[in-house]
């Protein structure tokens, strides 16, 4: 089905290309590939488990760093902290785009509140702290297709701990 679509898109881009002359060829060509590289949006899980592994600062990490979800499903990630020293708490906070070490540094001092500050308007979804060996889930659902961000807001684990998240 897809290959069927890209194909479409080929020969429609191919005769625009014919008649509009040389001089646009390249543009023509650009949006015909734009296009293609759009295909049907994908059903994709809604269930995700995500390993926060490592041991020290410059070890730890998300096991993915990249994740796609369809908008406006529910999405549950559940995060696995698969660390064995009591430095390791961590946990999953959904920002929007480029907002992630913002939303940490206000956290830093929000241990009350699990490392987030309370009605951050950068954060659309946050768990719990999660330490050495516990599972904690988070649930939520995006409207607005885009790109975001996931991150641990522990202090001094965003940079290390950062993931994209494609809401399509
Ligand atoms: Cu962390």
């Amino acid at each position: 089905m897809k290959k069927i679509t890209y194909l479409a898109l080929f020969i429609s881009g191919f005769f625009l290309v014919s008649c509009g002359g040389n001089e646009n060829k390249e543009t023509t060509e650009e949006q015909a590939t734009e296009t293609a590289a759009e295909p049907t949006t994908m059903e994709h899980p809604t269930e995700f488990t995500i390993k926060a592994q490592g041991n020290t600062m410059p070890d730890m990490k998300f096991d993915t760093d990249r994740i796609t979800v369809n908008s406006g499903k529910e999405i549950t990630f559940t995060l696995v902290n698969e660390g064995d020293n009591e430095t390791m708490m961590h946990n999953i906070v959904i920002v929007y785009n480029g907002y992630a070490e913002e939303v940490a540094s206000r956290g830093l001092s929000k241990k009350e509140t699990s490392y987030v500050e309370a009605g951050d308007a950068a954060v659309i979804a946050a768990s719990p702290l999660s330490g050495p060996g516990e599972t904690v889930t988070l649930k939520f659902s995006i409207e607005k297709p885009g790109t975001y961000q996931y991150v641990c807001t522990y202090p001094g684990h965003w940079s290390k701990m950062l993931g994209t998240l494609i809401v399509e």
